[in-house]
């Protein structure tokens, strides 16, 4: 890949904007974010961050400010550190991620209504069986004296298993859902090695994502193939039909994997909060909540001005790049009590881990249906979840993402 267009790093800091001297896609920065997202916060509203040429936001107030102005902070050139307006988009663009109003409301529609809350109801039951037959087969196994590593056997099976079973996609070879989004979500970030590896493995995965948004290789009655009935309804051609489905397969699953995975990982970590959710069920939804707060799946998401603008007394100019760190917002002492504390009695209403605004996740309710159901399925099961090593980061340019988590799952 060509690593010439990386934006230089002798950009000149623009007058006026705090400069922070941090590289978000180091190794040190994705392994343990927390500090230099304090630093970023401290600085101001809007930074500038000079190894990559970009504006930065990092507080609550100024993310949210980004993300609720989407006429001037736009998506259309792009949600990641590259401008499409400079230089061709690695694949062709999302129909709804990479798109502003008009064309963008036109595919939120659509998205909106096949994710809607009647969906959820209909496959809620579904759902909750398969995670309840998943913890019982894992205690079961570990009864069998097999070690369970909560991101291999669980984070990662449960919605590889539900999620393309609800679009459609038949069983053999789903990993490759995982492979994809490891690729698209580094593709966020810059034109390190960090994609480069990743998209080294991606051309037979890139086939197979692409043949698996076909309407033969979808279920009828699935989510995927309710896209091709909007279709067939004159809502979109026949040909942005394919694409709208990737959408389904790109954001629809190392999401919730790694959202499910560091909840786990926050239930492990803080043993008297799984005592409470083992206490009173009714907390699986909001200590999911409180997790996405906590460590947020999707660390940061990029905008660009349209025009000219200011942003809370930081002047940006026209076609700029400038990241929001959600994560960060998301651990903001201005908006959160004593934020870096896991309480899962905490009601994060406002959280960013969704984003906000017109591009606020539209998946968000079948993710949530994910978390809870899981999160219900082992406190009904297991009384504790015991580390029983040291659970690894698999680094993303844009996740926050879990390799592996042994772990000892102590039944009721
Ligand atoms: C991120 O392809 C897409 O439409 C798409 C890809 C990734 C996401 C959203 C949409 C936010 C989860």
């Amino acid at each position: 890949m060509n690593t010439a267009t990386l934006s230089p790093a002798t950009a000149a800091p623009p007058a006026g904007v705090p400069v922070v001297d941090v590289d978000p896609y180091c190794d040190a920065f994705l392994s343990d974010p927390y500090e230099a997202h304090r630093q970023l916060r401290e600085a101001g509203p809007v930074v500038w961050i000079p190894a990559y040429g970009i504006y930065a936001c990092a507080r609550h107030e100024s993310v949210h400010a980004v993300f609720n102005d989407h006429a001037t902070f736009i998506s259309g050139a792009g949600v990641g550190l590259a401008n499409f307006n400079q230089e061709t988009p690695f694949r062709p663009k999302s129909l709804i991620l990479e798109a502003d109003p008009p064309s963008h409301t036109k595919a939120r529609a659509i998205l909106a209504r096949i994710l809607s809350p009647k969906t959820v109801m209909q496959i809620r039951a579904t759902f909750t069986a398969e995670a309840e037959s998943l913890v019982e087969r894992l205690l079961a196994r570990q009864m069998a004296g097999e070690t369970i590593d909560a991101v291999k056997d669980l984070s990662e099976v449960y919605p590889l298993k539900v999620f393309p079973d609800a679009v459609g996609v038949g069983d053999a070879n789903r990993e490759n859902l995982l492979l994809y989004g490891n690729m698209i979500f580094n593709a966020f970030g810059p034109r390190n090695e960090r994609l480069q590896k990743s998209a080294e493995l991606v051309q037979p995965v890139t086939a197979w994502i692409m043949a698996h948004c076909q309407r033969e290789n979808l279920r009828p009655g699935g989510f995927g193939d309710l896209i091709y009935q909007a279709a067939d309804a004159g809502e979109i051609t026949h040909d942005e039909a394919p694409l709208l489905v990737r959408s389904f397969l790109s954001a629809g699953v190392d999401t919730t994997v790694n959202g499910i995975g560091n909840a786990i990982l926050c239930m492990a970590n803080h043993p008297d909060q799984y005592a409470q959710l083992c206490a009173d069920h009714s907390l699986a939804r909001p200590a999911f909540e409180e997790a996405l707060r906590f460590e947020s799946s999707v660390q940061t998401f990029f905008r660009t001005t349209s025009k000219d603008t200011g942003l809370l007394g930081v002047q940006i100019p026209k076609d700029s790049k400038i990241v929001t760190f959600l994560a960060a917002a998301n651990r903001d002492e201005r908006q959160w009590p004593d934020p870096d504390r896991f309480d899962i009695q905490r009601r994060p209403a406002g959280h960013m881990a969704f984003g906000s605004g017109i591009h606020g996740c539209v998946g968000q309710v079948v993710a949530r249906l994910e978390g809870e159901v899981v999160l219900t399925a082992l406190a009904k099961r297991v009384s504790r979840i015991e580390l029983i090593g040291a659970p690894q980061r698999r680094l993303n340019n844009t996740l926050r993402a879990l390799a592996s988590m042994p772990v000892r799952l102590i039944p009721v």
